[in-house]
């Protein structure tokens, strides 16, 4: 069936997918415009495969019937959906991969809660499993701006219930276990025998899913299969609201997790993930791991686990994401490269073999076995590297930075700001760059500052305008930017770097390490003066 439409406003996709509020992606049209953009954008469904799958979130459900729906009316050959319409991203991801498909349509707004009144994401990515590149979301977001029509099948709604194979107006639309293909993958990339020994050994360990999609994956790899105390998973069951959490991974979100690592009796080791299960956090029997220095870590001991015994090609990460993985990858003799945020310039640098781990400071961490962060993945990492080293998480994290040094890391945010008050901070910081090297500042000098632009190394591409960095010859780096996930006003991220050698001062708190360039941001970009804020509402 052919319906008539008419463009609607702001369908551009962000640094991940396009996001919004859920009573957005509702109202007539929205969702359906959107999808027949990326269709159209892609070159038609005629004679394609797809997988489909969200991480559970309110209208997750009906917003897969339309695709369905949609997908054969636009003539795709076959689609796979997760049991319940529910994938995690990263499963999503090795299924596009693992069944050769035309790419996939993930439905999730990530870590932004989730419900009526909250976000509803979709996100397009293409066959290698990866999120669209920027010319592809650039060519949705043009399509959505011309469209006139969209196609859709005038079906009942199919049982997704029922694993199996259903037809659709002549499509194919198999049913699979959300899990099965997923911890499969794992048994290839970590050694469980290992980690079940430790596990029957009496480590103990607290796994929160944060009532997110990660919870049916979490209990079948770490209690079922790996051998944990039943409950160490919690909050395991997907809700639409995610139980009215935020389902973000970090100290403000996973409080819960953090009081429990740092108080009386706490386990070994604990970890949480996010909505969709591309996100992870991690934490040791009192003491927190940044991202940034979990991707270090990982990047360090990857060859204890048999998926990365022959070495690692190179390792990326994000600009604003500290550089400790960089004197990891430079200790190994292994490239590194410095991207901007956002998975999707993982994708080239994974494909061309150039890197095997990438890692951001926004909780993400992954490998080149799927093309997206993978929040599970990095947990039995760690897991497997704990097992062979038979070494607390601080020990680990002790030795580390006697090795390499210290990178001082912390991120702070100042949420649903007024679009135009945030632009002005960026813009006077902006204006200020080209007359601030050498420049002393809280008693550090500027070495450089600029606006990040990247050129895609395999594809020759360039993004430009992605954050601002104030460089200082000490190491220390301050970067702002505006966060392109948010679905409310504007989001300042204050990313905040300073580098300690060692042997002595490494065991600073963080706030306190970080002072002086906290004061040389406020100088500079004078956040609080201008958002009349005391501080920032989230500080990871
Ligand atoms: C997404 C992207 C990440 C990015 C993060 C934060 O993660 O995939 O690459 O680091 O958003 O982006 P921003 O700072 O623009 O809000 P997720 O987990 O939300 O898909």
């Amino acid at each position: 069936m052919r319906v008539a439409t008419r463009p609607i406003d702001g369908q551009k996709p962000g640094t991940s997918g396009l996001r919004k509020k859920t009573k957005v992606f509702m109202a007539k049209g929205y969702l359906e415009n959107f999808i027949q953009s990326v269709f159209d954008a892609t070159g038609g469904a005629t004679g394609r495969t797809y997988v489909v799958g969200g991480d559970g979130r309110y209208f997750n459900d009906r917003a897969t019937q339309t695709i369905l729906k949609m997908a054969a009316a636009n003539g795709a050959k076959r689609v796979m959906v997760g049991r319940n319409a529910l994938l995690s991203t990263p499963a999503a991801s090795h299924l596009i991969r693992l069944n050769r498909t035309d790419g996939g349509i993930i439905l999730s707004a990530s870590h932004n809660p989730g419900g009526l009144d909250e976000d509803f994401g979709v996100k397009f990515n293409t066959p290698n499993g990866g999120p669209a590149p920027e010319a592809v979301t650039e060519a949705i977001f043009a399509r959505t701006k011309e469209i006139r029509d969209y196609y859709i099948a005038d079906d009942t709604d199919l049982d997704l219930s029922r694993i199996g194979t259903q037809q659709i107006g002549g499509m194919e639309v198999s049913v699979i276990d959300p899990v099965a293909d997923y911890a499969a993958l794992m048994e290839t990339l970590f050694d469980f025998e290992a980690i079940r020994a430790m596990f029957a050994g009496g480590f103990r360990m607290r796994f929160d899913a944060m009532c997110a999609i990660t919870g049916p994956y979490a209990r079948e790899i770490i209690e079922t299969r790996l051998g944990a105390a039943p409950g160490t998973v919690v909050n395991g069951t997907p809700l639409p609201d995610f139980g009215g959490m935020h389902p973000d991974p970090n100290p403000t979100w996973a409080h819960a997790l953090m009081d429990e690592m740092f108080g009386p009796d706490a386990p070994d080791f604990g970890a949480a993930s996010d909505g969709d299960g591309d996100r992870n956090m991690v934490v040791g029997r009192g003491i927190y791991v940044s991202p940034s220095d979990s991707l270090a870590v990982l990047a360090a001991n990857a060859h204890l686990a048999p998926g990365y015994r022959d070495g690692l090609k190179g390792v990326a990460r994000s600009m604003p994401t500290s550089t400790a993985a960089d004197r990891v990858a430079e200790a190994l003799g292994i490239g590194s490269y410095e991207t901007p945020t956002g998975w999707k310039f993982f994708g080239n640098l994974l494909d061309a073999g150039r890197a095997t781990l990438c890692g951001e400071e926004s909780f993400g961490a992954g490998s080149d076995h799927v093309r997206e962060k993978d929040g599970l993945w990095a947990v039995l990492l760690w897991l497997n590297i704990l097992a062979e080293r038979k070494e607390s998480v601080a020990e680990i994290m002790g030795g580390h930075w006697q090795r390499f040094g210290r990178n001082y890391y912390s991120r702070h945010d100042y949420e649903a700001l007024p679009v135009a008050v945030a632009n002005a901070v960026m813009d006077g910081l902006r204006a200020k760059l080209g007359a601030l090297s050498g420049q002393v500042v809280e008693g550090m000098t500027v070495g450089s500052a600029d606006d990040f632009a990247y050129e895609d190394p395999v594809d020759g591409s360039v993004s430009r305008g992605q954050g601002l960095r104030v460089v200082f010859t000490d190491g220390s780096r301050l970067v702002l930017r505006l966060s392109g996930t948010g679905t409310e006003g504007a989001t300042i991220r204050l990313y905040l770097e300073r580098y300690v050698p060692g042997p002595d001062g490494l065991d600073a708190e963080v706030q306190e390490a970080l002072a002086p360039v906290i004061r040389a941001a406020e100088t500079l970009a004078g956040i609080r003066a201008a958002t009349g804020r005391e501080g920032p509402d989230v500080i990871t």
